[in-house]
């Protein structure tokens, strides 16, 4: 998709219209048309990069100071028991704008948002192998 064809860059233009809650220089903040919790917020960057593989980092440090920042405002509106910020890269990650955003998700006990998982205690031997991997590819 190109930014042309970007749903979330004609959000930024004003091209689209959106429930806006906030916006800077280079991030803004609006309701999720799509909304799993009451108060489902989106945090997008305004430069088109369509993953936090891609974003260059000032951008992706200005929407992580709005996901505090809304956050903080979501927990005062609403007192949820927790929120949950999530972010997906992908679409093995179920990522369906390709414009990098985070979710800010005011949640409750009994939500059943199909998204905990049980605390298992993982195979020490493959959890060293992944990480070895994964250094590997640090120092390379
Ligand atoms: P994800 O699946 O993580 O890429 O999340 C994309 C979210 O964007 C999804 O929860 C629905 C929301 N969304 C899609 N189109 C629009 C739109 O035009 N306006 C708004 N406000 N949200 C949208």
């Amino acid at each position: 998709m190109s930014e042309h064809d970007c749903i979330f860059c004609r959000i930024v233009a004003g091209r689209l219209p959106s429930v806006s809650l906030y916006e800077d220089a280079h991030s803004k903040a609006f309701m999720d048309i799509n909304p799993v919790a009451r108060g489902h917020t989106l945090v997008i960057s305004k430069l088109h990069a369509e993953t936090m593989l891609d974003i260059p980092l000032p951008a992706l440090e200005a929407v992580v100071a709005t996901v505090q920042r809304i956050a903080r405002a979501i927990d005062a509106a609403f007192h949820p028991d927790g929120i949950t910020i999530v972010q997906s890269n992908g679409p093995g990650a179920a990522q369906s704008i390709p414009h990098f955003h985070m979710h800010i998700l005011p949640r409750n006990f009994y939500d059943d948002l199909p998204m905990n998982w049980r605390l298992t205690p993982g195979d020490r031997r493959v959890i060293e192998e992944a990480a070895q991997s994964i250094r590997a590819a640090l120092e390379g």
